[in-house]
């Protein structure tokens, strides 16, 4: 009988919301090619779907968060042949760094693909055997120019206006051979209107409105989806023709579906037609929520991607999220120049906090971004050393001086600007918008500063008469100080985590909920105050 009702509750809400109850936030990145170590680039766009990730989870979402690895393809061939190595060897070294990497950068994913390892594989092979059986490609011979380096086709329309192709292309040869072809001119119409009737399917807007200018002003090319076994072997082969390879492109995409089917999504286990896993109807994945990805990589992610789910009967992604690209002190960031930033040389000297906060408050989702080494400094000493760090040392070590760590009677003369903060961080973190969520919580950390300068508490205390109106301040500053610590958890979860700690509270600040004024009870004992960012004078982030 309870079973029923549930079962009757269940179905009303899935009704009501058009999705079910045991849908996950589903959330990934871009896969990561393993032809060297992480940069900048990577870092940034791990932490930006780790804070999103975060906060979901901190707004009561249940939340999969997926990253990983793009390990086929001749790139990564080339780099282990490079190296002595066997292409397999070599990705398993990488492997290891690129995992510790997420590690360092403290990411929340709940998996890690690695597009070699045989449940990926086998899911794409699944794919391909269906649309393959569905009549969805087809064989034919190409003579053309193609790009070794990127591993693409080209046709006369990739030239520039000199005649050459771009330098980025590398060297462009001239070949001719036989291939899988997958369809996508039929859909051309059909993805121009989906996206003029989803909106925010692709964001920022300008984004979208590129692939919409790229859809309308060409035609589109069939997709060539494999790579003959004799020049490439380095790809997962063609579950119908052994002579072939998959495209590196087309393995790596399926990488945000392949997943799911190893944890069961019956979503997606419903489009393999194979009896590869059973599904759990407890876990649901597909559709991704987000798909965050650099604008490198949009025509594969908003072209190639939507059609082909199409073809596989597949819901689309709700929103693909472009982020932009790094640059260091106004130039691209390149190996053979050196200008590198290495996150985890940074990391190692200034926090990993610091180095989430740069790059989260530097730059928006959507434009390019500058990094420099002076405005990494400025950064850290103008808002994390000078605004919060040393809002909450002088806010606790002030109720450990003067009321011996215990938190006096409650008060609420901050209480509107903290709720400020919290109603437009939460608005703010449902809209993706984490630098301007970062500026409304800094909005109450110079406020409460403020109030200390205004107020002047270490006046107050040489008056034994003001003793009451001390008690208001202090409280108003701790309480302040554990309502931030809760808004920065997705941003600067060891920051928050650490102000927790100091305020004498356990667990982590990880409920977004504890954001509303008045948790701290009165005659609660804090913690020692100790600097968050210390003050540094070295020259060189
Ligand atoms: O493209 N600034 O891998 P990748 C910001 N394997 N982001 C940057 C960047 C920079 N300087 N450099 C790279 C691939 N990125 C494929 C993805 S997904 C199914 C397959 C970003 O290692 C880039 O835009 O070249 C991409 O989103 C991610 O890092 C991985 O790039």
């Amino acid at each position: 009988m309870r079973d029923l009702r549930h079962r009757i509750a269940k179905a009303a809400f899935v009704r009501h919301t058009g999705g079910s109850m045991n849908k996950r936030f589903f959330i990934t990145t871009a896969i990561d090619y393993v032809n060297g170590q992480p940069h900048l680039g990577h870092a940034y766009e791990k932490i930006v779907a780790d804070v999103i990730a975060r906060s979901r989870r901190s707004l009561g979402q249940e939340v999969f968060f997926l990253t990983g690895l793009d390990e086929h393809g001749q790139k990564v061939q080339q780099a282990a042949i490079a190296e002595g190595k066997t292409p397999q060897a070599y990705c398993d070294q990488l492997a290891a760094d690129w995992k510790a990497f997420a590690k360092k950068l403290e990411l929340t994913n709940d998996d890690f693909v690695r597009t070699t390892e045989p449940r990926h594989k086998e899911f794409v092979q699944a794919i391909l055997a269906r649309l393959h059986a569905a009549g969805q490609f087809y064989k034919e011979t190409y003579k053309g120019f193609y790009s070794t380096k990127e591993e693409t086709f080209l046709t006369d329309k990739d030239r520039l206006p000199d005649g050459t192709f771009d330098p980025a292309y590398g060297e462009v040869i001239e070949l001719e051979e036989s291939n899988y072809w997958f369809k996508l001119r039929a859909q051309q119409q059909w993805l121009i209107d989906y996206l003029e009737a989803n909106p925010t399917f692709v964001q920022p807007d300008y984004r979208r409105n590129e692939v919409l200018g790229f859809l309308k002003n060409s035609t589109l090319e069939d997709l060539c989806i494999t790579r003959p076994a004799a020049r490439l072997n380095w790809g997962i082969p063609l579950p119908f023709d052994k002579d072939f390879v998959t495209y590196v492109w087309f393995d790596a995409l399926v990488n945000y579906i392949s997943i799911p089917a190893a944890h069961g999504d019956a979503t997606v286990l419903a489009t393999s037609n194979s009896e590869l896993r059973t599904p759990n109807s407890e876990f649901e994945l597909w559709p991704a929520d987000i798909h965050v990805i650099g604008k490198d990589i949009l025509k594969f992610h908003a072209v190639f991607w939507p059609i082909m789910l199409k073809a596989m009967g597949l819901p689309l992604p709700k929103q693909i999220l472009v982020h932009g690209w790094w640059q260091k002190e106004g130039a691209k960031i390149s190996k053979s120049t050196g200008n590198i930033v290495d996150p985890i040389a940074v990391i190692d000297e200034w926090g990993l906090d610091a180095f989430r906060f740069y790059v989260l408050r530097e730059l928006d989702i959507g434009p390019d971004g500058n990094w420099t080494d002076a405005g990494f400094r400025a950064r850290y000493q103008a808002e994390l050393a000078n605004g919060l760090g040393n809002l909450v040392n002088r806010s606790l070590s002030m109720l450990k001086r003067y009321r011996n760590g215990l938190v006096p009677a409650k008060h609420d003369e901050l209480a509107a600007a903290a709720a400020k903060a919290a109603d437009e961080t939460h608005a703010l973190l449902k809209l993706n918008q984490l630098q301007a969520a970062l500026q409304s919580i800094w909005g109450l950390v110079t406020r409460a500063n403020q109030y200390v300068d205004q107020t002047r508490p270490f006046s107050l205390a040489k008056d034994p008469a003001q003793a009451k109106r001390l008690d208001e301040v202090l409280y108003n500053l701790v309480e302040t100080c554990r309502v931030l610590a809760v808004l920065l958890w997705p941003f600067l979860p060891d920051t928050a985590t650490k102000i927790y700690a100091q305020l004498g509270l356990t667990g982590t600040p990880d409920k977004f909920s504890e954001a509303t004024w008045g948790g701290l009870p009165p005659g609660h004992p804090i913690g020692e105050p100790a600097p968050l960012f210390p003050r540094k004078d070295s020259p060189q982030p």
